[in-house]
């Protein structure tokens, strides 16, 4: 299907051939433009952004930049091209066609998890949008509005399968998507990490880090999806996340590099030194990692799911890279599970695989989570320090799956729910901690500068040099 580009809302699925679809999502449009005004990043609606915005899905196309002002940002609905011949990659149906339309039967389960996936992308929005204010350059500045713009993309994405494939019902949640709110007493958004405030720049980069890499997780699951229009969405939707960890891994870094040319310079790596310095000390970067990585392992719902055990068996959503498994069917095989025994240990307990894929799941996240972590302990290394920044196991400070509310210390020993609430502030961000990070947020706005709490990227975007003029404000 070609791109049309010129349309009220660019796509290339042929919006403009069904005039009830299309009169349809130009309805919702001005209901999303109210939103990004209300609710997305405050203040900065009228600056020029040098912006990536997909304009077709070939490589040519998928990543045009040019100054924008946000709210003439192009939100397109693009989907990868179609696979001739595709055929059911997993479970029950495994090698028959995939479908074009959704089959009855999986209606409300498809809609559930097209709604969920769907809820996250405006909700990031939502508790990132008073973070422009304290960017540390306008290098990042520009970096938090691309993360923007982009997650408000994936909104449309999901917005028009719930149009085009689920009718009314389709179009009552795609509404519902622009009333729940990040953090809303009455209407929080679905999941719980997207109900977590991020008012701190440290916090932006564990979230893009930890958060987006369940959304790589996620829409890779996704992606082997028998419902031929699901896969395609999120596979290109794929391409544009992965500029998302990548402003989080290097962002990391660049906190880290930067205690650590402190460090050197003070010839002392005492917190409160450090502290005094104006920059964010390890054991704080530390304990935001550990909240958030924590956090964002309850995204992949329970260790033991039969929901997950469903979206498999009925070739609704599989496994990233469902190719790499020997097995695709998975009808006899079992998996095991380290679970509490209640008595202060642990006990093994076998489940079916089928059961275990959001633990499969989560444990390839994990293993993709390490990789950043490699890389940040070598500018610890490289430098000559000992201190090393460690990944917590996956039991501590869980509330979603059976390590839920059970006290672990971060290597996942359990201990005493006492002996938790003595020592968390140990392990996790305090009030006072936190005060800390805010107090150095203040945000940077000439050409090149970077704040005294961050090392400057290695290069900049699109091959521009790091003190282009990102963001202009005429
Ligand atoms: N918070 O059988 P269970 C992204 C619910 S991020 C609150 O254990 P299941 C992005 C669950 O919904 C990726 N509730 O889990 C990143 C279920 O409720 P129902 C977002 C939770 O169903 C950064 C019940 O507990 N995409 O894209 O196997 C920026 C029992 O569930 C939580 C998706 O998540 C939680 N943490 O799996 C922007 C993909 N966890 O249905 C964007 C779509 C579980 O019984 N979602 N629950 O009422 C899914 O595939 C699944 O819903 C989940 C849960 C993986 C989330």
């Amino acid at each position: 299907m070609e791109s049309n580009y010129q349309d009220r809302i660019p796509n290339n699925v042929g919006l403009g051939a069904n005039r009830t679809l299309q009169r349809a999502l130009e309805h919702w449009q001005p209901e999303f433009l109210n939103w990004w005004h209300g609710l997305g990043p405050s203040d900065f609606n009228a600056n020029s952004v040098y912006l990536r915005t997909a304009i077709s899905v070939d490589t040519k196309g998928w990543a045009t930049f040019d100054y924008v002002k946000m709210p003439d940002y192009r939100w397109g609905i693009f989907l990868a091209q179609e696979e001739k011949d595709r055929r059911v990659g997993f479970g029950d149906n495994f090698g028959q066609p995939v479908w074009r339309q959704v089959p009855g039967e999986h209606r409300s389960t498809l809609r559930r998890l097209i709604v969920t996936q769907g809820d996250t992308e405006p909700a990031s929005v939502e508790q990132q949008r008073l973070l422009g204010h304290t960017a540390p350059s306008l290098y990042d500045l520009r970096n938090l509005f691309q993360v923007n713009v982009e997650e408000g993309r994936h909104l449309w994405a999901m917005v028009y399968l719930l149009h085009a494939y689920f009718g009314r019902d389709g179009r009552e949640e795609a509404e519902e998507l622009l009333e729940r709110h990040s953090g809303d007493a009455d209407k929080p958004r679905i999941l719980s990490t997207f109900n977590e405030p991020i008012s701190d720049w440290l916090s932006f980069y564990m979230f893009t880090y930890f958060t987006d890499r369940d959304g790589k997780f996620q829409l890779k699951s996704l992606a082997e999806s028998s419902f031929d229009p699901l896969s395609r969405t999120c596979k290109f939707m794929l391409t544009e996340e992965a500029h998302h960890m990548f402003v989080g891994d290097t962002g990391i870094g660049r906190v880290i590099k930067r205690a650590i040319e402190v460090m050197k310079e003070l010839a002392n790596d005492d917190p409160i030194a450090l502290r005094k310095a104006g920059v964010i000390d390890l054991p704080t970067i530390q304990k935001y990692l550990n909240f958030w990585f924590s956090s964002s392992l309850d995204l992949f719902g329970g260790d033991s799911s039969s929901n997950a055990a469903s979206y498999f068996a009925n070739g609704l959503k599989g496994r990233p890279d469902e190719i790499k498994y020997e097995d695709h069917v998975e009808a006899e095989s079992s998996f095991t599970l380290e679970l509490p025994d209640g008595k202060g240990g642990v006990r093994e307990e076998k489940i079916p695989m089928r059961n275990a894929v959001n633990e499969v799941v989560r444990e390839a996240y994990v293993r993709d989570c390490e990789k950043g972590l490699a890389r940040w302990n070598r500018h610890l290394e490289e430098a000559g320090y000992p201190q090393r920044m460690t990944l917590p196991s996956t039991r501590f400070r869980r509330t979603v799956g059976s390590w839920a509310n059970i006290a672990t210390n971060p290597e996942g020993k359990p201990i005493s729910q006492e002996e938790f609430n003595a020592r968390q502030d140990e392990w996790l961000p305090t009030s006072h901690d936190r005060a800390y990070v805010h107090s150095v947020m203040k945000g940077v706005f000439e050409r090149g500068k970077m704040a005294g709490w961050i090392a400057p990227p290695e290069r900049g975007i699109n091959t521009q040099p790091i003190n282009f003029e990102y963001v202009k404000f005429h």
